[in-house]
């Protein structure tokens, strides 16, 4: 048979998917794309692994006797779907009448698939809602604790999705950009609903023809991309907000702190100045107070305050700062160190989140675009938790928890629906976690890879992959909107998760609500004409959906305007007020300080977090381990295909550790090692590096968790050492970077990985 060819989309961006003989051969970038990322080449592989789900599996000791306590231990039974949906069925109709809706748990977090329609986290929701309702879940792992805590501040979350001043403004007018957490632009070939185009590293390379300086401050250098021109400052994790306010003590006993802008555009500066001072605490916060604390020399923050004083200066902080204990608080700081500044709304000046956390941060874009959406509906039950409370939920029914200034309390949970996400990648603490995966009743999960959650579920339900479905998709980060047209028959058995969920609707008797009488084609034409109306609205012309389809994507014009963060607020507070109570940016929280938290006051501070280079468990522990984003795929997925495995040796996950900590250990590269804390142990394969700070050890997330007997992970799952705490009472946000290990030599045979052997009783072909 000759070549086919489908436009296609991933979270890792647009391609042509290329088939021939019904196998996918390989995937070509999509034209228009500049920077594509190599993450597409695996996909044939992982299209037709032997690791997708084949068939129904339903698990042994749950089948005969409803068994909770051998999750991840136990044999499969292949099933025909008849049965499999039959089980599904009676187990939502038992538990919505034995213990109400809200005892069953599909909050199903997770990045899902790039198009709309066949999100299987909104179609998730989508059939809970239709049948009652359910326990969900509110927020992200990804910039969860700024969703609840920017509003406070500066009356919006909007800047951390990535509507923040564009790089065409910063090309014109910044001077100077200050990158805390540095650019790494690996985390750039993602975006959430996929990309057309991914563009920093031509936006770095013009900043850098401008003479645009970089100012790096990170414990690894590793973080400045290749080819950029940066001075480094290697920071010690969870420190940053120390060296920010010394930064900002700088500009003000300098006599260069931007009063008029502090006092026209902010409230609380009065509360924050006598703090920095140490007229309120007795601590005074210049630099030799914060260099103590973050490993900075006095004189390097001392001259910095001034050199961005002195220009335009441009502040970004990654989205990892947040994914901390207290992690507030580094945003917090950094948004009064740019009002301190009083750059923020002019051209190329201010603040921003997460420049090179995903791609298309900073793309200008014309507002007032929506990218597709699929509504996932009304849920009755009306109960939700912290997303990233999970463990704690299931560990505590019953028990109260607190929640951005409002009181609820952990349902009990019995039944467990998941589709699209991977709890034993994304959440902390995994050896706590299999104690909570123990508590539900019932877990049903729908994937198309025989994943580490997967291999926990009672029920699992082989899921197409998007290249055997059609689909529609985009980024509000984006200028494009994609055509996602079906490439491949369903593999094996698998089903659409919404085919699957109309089915079971059908057996419950509401399939009419699940699917509003729809079917595939009629969904794509809804969710392109939302997008169509609103593109028309701006004066766009837009094809109708049919040309749309055939030509494989729509483009938006570049904006005519530059989009400058709070530059109408800026120039007139009164006339264009934020959403704060105060319609200025708040140093000071009312609100905050009204909660009446103990672990956040009503102001940025410094309060050191539960674990870090300065806590005392340090002693035990001396290395922050920092978990950042795997270069070669998206969290846990595809990690059983080639390019994921050759950052592996021996099959290990690789960790980084400085040359100075290596060499106080024994260790040298590709040793053979064990990082340990008192949560767990994980195998490593270790990698000696010059570019990080010594006291800290950087692991990639995405091996699929390994574990051998009660606390060994054989793979180099770093969450069995990462700790699961909220980061604070407020946002309830994971505190996933937030962990002290240390390192040693691993004595002995290796153990074999397991992970991607099929489980024991599923059939190979
Ligand atoms: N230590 C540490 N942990 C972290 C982080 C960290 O920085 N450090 N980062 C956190 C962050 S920011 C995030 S966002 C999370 C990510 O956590 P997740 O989003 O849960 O991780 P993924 O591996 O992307 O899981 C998505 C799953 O959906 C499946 N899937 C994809 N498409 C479909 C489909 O169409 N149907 C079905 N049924 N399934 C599908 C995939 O096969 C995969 O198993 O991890 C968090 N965990
Ligand atoms: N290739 C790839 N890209 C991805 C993803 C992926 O899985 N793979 N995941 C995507 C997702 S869901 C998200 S949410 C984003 C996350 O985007 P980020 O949160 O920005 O990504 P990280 O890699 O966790 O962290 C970026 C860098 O921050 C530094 N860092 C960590 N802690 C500190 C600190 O306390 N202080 C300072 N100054 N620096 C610190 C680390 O050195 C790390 O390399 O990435 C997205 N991009
Ligand atoms: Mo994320």
């Amino acid at each position: 048979m000759s070549e086919q060819r489908f436009p296609s989309l991933s979270h890792w961006g647009a391609f042509t998917a290329v088939v021939e003989n019904g196998r996918l051969v390989r995937c070509e970038p999509f034209a228009k794309d500049p920077s594509p990322s190599a993450i597409i080449d695996s996909m044939p592989e992982m299209v037709h692994s032997p690791l997708r789900i084949k068939r129904p599996a339903i698990r042994e000791g749950w089948l005969k006797h409803r068994d909770t306590t051998q999750r991840g231990r136990d044999r499969y039974i292949e099933v025909s779907w008849d049965e499999a949906l039959k089980l599904v069925a009676e187990e939502l109709q038992r538990v919505r009448a034995t213990a109400g809706d809200a005892a069953i748990f599909g909050g199903s977090y997770g990045w899902s698939s790039a198009g709309r329609l066949h999100h299987a986290r909104t179609q998730t929701h989508r059939f809970l809602n239709a049948g009652g309702g359910f326990t969900s879940q509110a927020g992200n792992y990804s910039w969860g604790s700024a969703q609840f805590f920017l509003p406070h501040v500066i009356g919006s979350y909007a800047p951390v999705t990535g509507r923040v001043t564009d790089w065409n403004s910063i090309l014109d007018h910044t001077r100077l950009m200050v990158a805390f957490g540095g650019l790494p632009v690996r985390n750039t070939q993602i975006t959430s609903g996929g990309a057309g185009q991914h563009l920093l590293p031509s936006w770095l390379e013009r900043a850098q023809q401008r003479n645009i300086e970089f100012v790096v401050i990170s414990p690894n250098r590793a973080d400045i991309p290749d080819g950029l021109r940066a001075r480094w400052i290697p920071i010690r994790p969870h420190t940053d907000t120390a060296m920010m306010l010394a930064l900002m003590h700088t500009l003000l006993v300098e006599g260069l702190a931007d009063r008029d802008f502090l006092t026209r555009c902010c409230v609380g500066f009065e509360v924050l100045e006598p703090y920095l001072l140490g007229e309120s605490d007795g601590c005074v916060k210049h630099a030799a107070w914060a260099s103590q604390l973050c490993g900075v020399e006095v004189s390097t923050i001392i001259s910095l305050a001034r050199e961005m004083a002195g220009t335009r200066s441009f502040i970004t902080c990654a989205w990892s700062l947040q994914r901390a204990h207290r992690g507030e608080q580094p945003y917090w700081a950094s948004i009064a160190l740019a009002a301190t500044l009083g750059q923020i709304g002019l051209p190329g000046g201010g603040f921003a989140f997460g420049h090179a956390s995903m791609n298309g941060v900073g793309n200008p874009r014309m507002s007032n675009l929506p990218a597709p959406e699929m509504a996932s509906g009304r849920n009755p039950a009306n109960s939700v938790i912290p997303v990233a409370r999970i463990a704690d939920m299931l560990l505590k029914p019953g028990q109260s928890f607190q929640f951005n200034g409002k009181e609820g309390v952990y349902p009990d949970i019995r039944l467990v629906y998941w589709a699209g996400g991977n709890p034993y990648h994304h959440h902390q603490d995994l050896n706590r976690f299999e104690r909570a995966w123990q508590k539900p009743e019932t877990v049903i999960v729908h994937d198309s890879w025989w994943t580490a959650t997967v291999r926990r579920a009672d029920i699992v339900l082989p899921a197409t992959t998007t290249l055997e479905r059609n689909d529609v998709g985009g980024s509000s980060r984006d200028r494009f909107v994609l055509a996602m047209h079906q490439a491949l028959p369903p593999q094996a058995q698998a089903r659409n998760d919404f085919d699957i969920y109309q089915e079971l609707a059908s057996r419950l008797g509401f399939e009419s609500r699940f699917t509003e009488d729809k079917n595939e084609r009629q969904w794509l034409e809804q969710i392109y004409g939302g997008v169509e109306r609103a593109w028309r609205e701006q004066g766009l012309a837009m094809p109708d959906f049919n040309a749309f389809w055939e030509q494989g994507y729509v483009e938006s014009p570049e904006p005519a305007e530059r989009f400058v963060l709070f530059e109408d607020f800026c120039a007139d507070p009164e006339q264009h007020p934020l959403k704060t109570p105060s319609g200025k940016i708040e140093l000071f929280s009312n609100t905050i300080a009204g909660f009446g938290y103990a672990d956040m006051r009503g102001h940025p501070e410094w309060s050191p977090p539960q674990e870090w280079l300065g806590a005392p468990q340090a002693k035990r522990y001396p290395l922050h381990l920092l978990t950042f984003q795997p270069p070669d795929k998206l969290h846990g997925q595809f990690d059983p295909s080639q390019p994921s495995r050759r950052h592996k040796k021996n099959g290990r996950q690789q960790v980084y550790l400085s040359a100075q900590d290596a060499r106080a250990r024994g260790l040298k590269t590709d040793d053979a090692v064990v990082l340990f804390n008192d949560r767990g142990q994980c195998l490593g394969s270790l990698v000696v590096s010059e570019d990080l700070m010594p006291g800290t050890a950087a692991m990639p997330t995405g091996a699929w968790f390994d574990p051998q007997g009660e606390t060994l992970e054989r793979h180099g799952n770093p969450n069995v050492l990462t700790l699961d705490i909220p980061t604070s009472t407020l946002t309830q946000g994971t505190s996933a970077q937030t962990t002290l290990v240390d390192i040693r030599k691993w004595e002995g045979e290796l153990p074999r990985v397991e992970v991607f052997d099929l489980p024991p009783g599923v059939a190979v072909a």
